[in-house]
């Protein structure tokens, strides 16, 4: 019974390692704060611009820390009430702006990466409703130790260029 709902809750997932970010993103929708949360990666000025009318999708941008004392591999990313959340890189090709998929990213020790737009950005698809502005949401990273990091941004209006701290 709990693998049947676990299937179905978390099909449309991008799984990559498996079942482990489908299961933790299924007992956290059950309001559960599981225990392999990890600290010491997060993202810093997280923000959206929100979803545009006729579009299911929104990039995330912002700046993902790593405090801790070893390079961090972030290789899987999941976010409830969204099929896919893929790593984008945008890249000028014959004079026009592409997206790009990417693998993943190390964040060197103590280190950043820079999320922005015309660069790397998490691109998330078949989000179940859009999110209103002021909405505060979080993607969850996985790394390649199997640890789930919570990334939390803020959703602004479809006109922002940039992070507002407020
Ligand atoms: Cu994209």
């Amino acid at each position: 019974m709990i693998k049947e709902l676990l299937v179905s809750k978390t099909r449309g997932l991008n799984l990559r390692n498996g079942l482990k970010i489908g299961a933790f993103v299924l007992v956290w929708m059950m309001g559960l704060n599981p225990s392999l949360l990890m600290g010491g990666v997060g993202l810093e000025a997280g923000w959206t611009r929100g979803v545009a009318v006729g579009s299911d999708r929104i990039a995330v941008y912002g700046i993902v820390t790593n405090d801790t004392e070893r390079p961090v591999e972030i290789v899987d990313f999941a976010m409830p009430g969204a099929a896919h959340v893929m790593l984008h890189e945008s890249v000028l090709e014959n004079g026009r702006m592409r997206m790009r998929h990417i693998d993943g990213f190390v964040v060197p020790p103590q280190g950043r990466t820079q999320l922005e737009p015309l660069g790397l950005h998490l691109m998330v698809m078949g989000l179940d409703q859009a999110p209103d502005v002021g909405d505060r949401l979080s993607i969850l990273a996985e790394d390649a130790g199997g640890n789930i990091h919570e990334l939390v941004f803020t959703v602004q209006s479809l006109d922002s260029l940039e992070f507002e701290d407020n």
